[in-house]
């Protein structure tokens, strides 16, 4: 047989192989726990918890290599608002300090359930008993503080607000117990962003802004290391639930930042509350189109074009011999 000949069925072959694993062939498995490595891995995002401690290193499958990200929740400030203007800063008075990344701290598990709208979710639940150490004075306090991740294999609403599947992992802070120093304090809660980029530990260029999202205001911090597309986002709700006994009610949450060229850090300020108190932020990542992903996802049609183009070539070749 000419090469003339098989040449329009090899490409055809070739054709159907590369349609049979497109994109979401390979992406149809949902999330996964590795217990082991404390990582839930999903199609479009894969977080470990560092350390075993409220330390989310999340990044793309397949691009630990370039773009690695890493929010911290470091430590819960009891500050007295001198200033009164809502946020943490120099000029206010710090009570207690609870480091949330201490050793031996957190309890780490996941299980496997059934989610809204036919979804599956892996839900991991990190709680601890963390020391809340007093600026003056003898007594360390406790209190507790539990994580709850929740990933899903589809998109899914909760609260006004779409987690995208597979690629987006919900966290629901919950603090309780809180043993206060005063009346009046507040409480703040510092989150550093940091990261691997091409391999080497960096400070993400970050920005922060407001969204809105059906009437909600939503915070959302856009970090980027170096010249990357991938872009990692830290959202939460401008809004906390807090639960006094039967009562239920929200509060505002106010915030500021420092973001430089060597750290780059989010003060999150939570009213005075008695009771328990639930904050819901989220982790992704955004990749930005680029012209080679657009050719990779379009690539069994770009090549069905091109073995048209090759067939009437053919057939304009073979139609001239004769
Ligand atoms: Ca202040």
């Amino acid at each position: 047989m000419s090469l003339v000949k098989i040449l329009p069925i090899k490409l055809s072959a070739m054709l159907l192989v590369l349609l049979v694993i497109s994109p979401s062939t390979i992406f149809a498995e949902g999330p996964r726990w590795n217990a082991n490595t404390a990582t839930v891995e999903a199609p479009g995002i894969i977080v470990q918890f560092l350390e075993r401690k409220p330390q989310y290193k999340f990044w793309i499958p397949g691009e630990n290599g370039a773009a690695v990200y890493i929010v911290i929740f470091h430590k819960i400030v009891e500050f007295e608002d001198r200033n009164n203007d809502g946020i943490f800063d120099p000029q206010d008075t710090i009570l207690a300090e609870a480091e949330l990344t201490a050793h031996d701290v957190w309890n780490i598990y996941a299980e496997t359930l059934s989610g809204p709208n036919g979804s599956t979710e892996i839900r991991i639940i990190m709680k601890g008993l963390i020391d809340v150490i007093p600026k003056m004075g003898p007594g360390v306090g406790k209190a507790n503080v539990t994580f709850v991740n929740h990933i899903y294999d589809r998109d899914v609403e909760t609260d006004g607000y779409t987690v995208a599947g597979n690629r987006e992992l919900k966290i629901e802070i919950i603090i309780s117990d809180w043993l206060w120093h005063s009346d009046t304090a507040k409480l703040c809660l510092e989150v550093i962003f940091a990261g691997h980029f091409r391999g080497r530990r960096g400070t993400p260029h970050c920005e922060e802004h407001r969204i809105q999202v059906r009437n909600q205001n939503i915070r959302e911090i856009r970090m980027r290391g170096e010249d990357m597309n991938m872009v990692g986002v830290f959202r939460f709700r401008e809004r906390v639930c807090i639960r006094e006994g039967e009562q239920e009610r929200f509060c505002n949450v106010n915030c500021s930042h420092d973001f430089q060229a060597r750290n780059a850090i989010e003060y999150i300020v939570y009213p005075h509350f008695e009771g328990v108190l639930e904050h819901d932020p989220s982790i992704l990542i955004e990749k930005e189109t680029t012209l080679s992903d657009v050719i990779i996802e379009n690539a069994p049609y770009i090549l069905l074009v091109a073995i048209l183009v090759i067939v009437a070539v053919v057939i304009v070749v073979k139609v001239r011999k004769k």
